[in-house]
Order: structure tokens, then sequence, then C-alpha cells
């Protein structure tokens, strides 16, 4: 019998924005349920509740679906509030409006800048893709230094893993993955700030707690590889 208040978190285990629900939850002490999904072979069950992009991550809370992880984000730290929770979020409405662009900014360029480098030929093609993320990882490094200059954003006062934190755990800290595989994301020389501020990350319990194993993502990103130079 399912209780009223149950959380159910749709995931898989090499999704980065699955990961980022699982770290906002622990933060908070919410207990949940994981179901694992094979992207390969969707359940009836993630098919109802995302209907629309029909991917993971899926909050189901109350037995209400949310989608697309930086919404859950959201939800997770306005629902979970009061002064008992750790806040995603700051409270100043200003600031909050700077960290949600910044995010926007990391999913929608830097991931997407990841994504063409994987899609790239080896050779010029995909030295230009890497060259183009290293540019906007500046950009980032440059906005977040110009916008935050106290204190960087990805963890609060008591050392927590922030929003940000959380959002920018994606991807960014499974860099020696893609190292390994796919080509340097993170170039100590050309963006060493951003690459300390991803190594602070990578040392946070939770963070740690929540990263794919190393060695089963590079599997798994050498069988991607191999798949798209087979069909290209
Ligand atoms: N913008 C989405 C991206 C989610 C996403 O790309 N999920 C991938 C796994 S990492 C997925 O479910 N892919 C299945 C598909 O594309 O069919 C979010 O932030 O939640």
């Amino acid at each position: 019998m399912e209780s009223d208040d149950e959380v159910i978190v749709f995931g898989t285990w090499a999704s980065a924005f699955s990961g980022r629900v699982e770290i906002a939850l622990k933060l908070k002490g919410i207990p949940y349920k994981y179901v694992q999904e094979d992207l390969a072979n969707k359940s009836e069950m993630l098919l109802h509740y995302n209907p629309v992009h029909k991917k993971v991550p899926v909050l189901v809370h109350k037995g209400s679906p949310i989608s697309e992880s930086l919404v859950i984000l959201q939800y997770i730290d306005e629902f979970w509030s009061t002064n008992n929770y750790t806040n995603l979020l700051p409270k100043d409405p200003y600031e909050r409006a700077l960290i949600r662009f910044w995010a926007n900014f990391y999913d929608h360029k830097i991931i997407s800048a990841i994504y063409t480098i994987c899609e790239s030929k080896i050779g010029n093609e995909r030295e230009k893709a890497v060259e183009e993320l290293s540019e906007l990882l500046k950009i980032f490094e440059e906005g977040i230094q110009r916008d935050f200059p106290r204190k960087l954003p990805f963890f609060d006062n008591e050392n927590n893993v922030s929003f940000l934190g959380i959002v920018v755990n994606s991807y960014a800290c499974v860099y020696p993955a893609f190292h390994e595989t796919v080509a340097v994301i993170i170039s100590p020389e050309k963006n060493p700030t951003f690459l300390s501020w991803v190594n602070a990350l990578r040392e946070n319990p939770l963070v740690k707690d929540t990263l794919p194993d190393h060695h089963r993502l590079v599997r798994s990103l050498n069988a991607y590889q191999a798949r798209l130079s087979s069909s290209s």
C-alpha cells in the first residue's frame, strides 16, 4: 500500500540528471523509492508519467509526476522548505534569479557542447568542438566570479552542496571518464578555475556517493562512441 506522501524517483544509473534529484532528496533527508529505468526499453510507468519527453528523471510525489531535473529541484526546494530543511536556493529573489540563469546556461550551452563533442568526428571537428566548450566554460567562470564575488555559489554557508553545485555536478564531475574515452572536456591549462571548482564538488560526500561507477561509465561511453561511429 502506497503512503500518501510517498516519493518515487525514476532514474537510470548513468544519468547525471537523475543524480541531481537524488542528491537534492538526500540533502533534505527525504526518504524515496528509486526505480531503475532501462532507457532502451522504457517502462509503461515512465511513459505514463513523462509522456512529453519520455525521459528520466521523473519525481512522483503523492502520486503526481514532475519532469525535468531543474523543475524537480525547484519543486523539492519549495515543498520541503521549512527551517528543518537545508535550502538549495538562496532566499534573496535576485540571487535566486542569477542562480537559475547560470543553471540554464549550464544545461543549454555547456551540456549541449559536451554532446557536440561526443557526436563530432575525431580530428579537426572534435578539436573545434572542444575549443567551443572551453570558451563556454570561460564565459561561465567569469560570469560566476562577477555575479558571486564573495563566495562560490556551489556550496552554502554550511558547506552543503547548493542548487548550482547540484546542477554543475552533472557531466562535469565525471570528467575523468570523458577524458579517458572521448576528449579532454575540462582542460587544466585552459579552464583551471572551473576544474578546481569541479574538484571541490567531487569531494562533497553526497556528490561522491551519487556519481556512477567510473569503469562502468567508461564502458558505456566507449559503447556510445562505437554506436555513433558505426552509424555515421
Ligand atoms: N532536460 C532533461 C534531460 C533529461 C535527459 O536527457 N534524460 C536522459 C537520460 S540522461 C533520458 O532519459 N534519455 C532517454 C531518451 O532520450 O530517450 C532534464 O533536465 O531532466
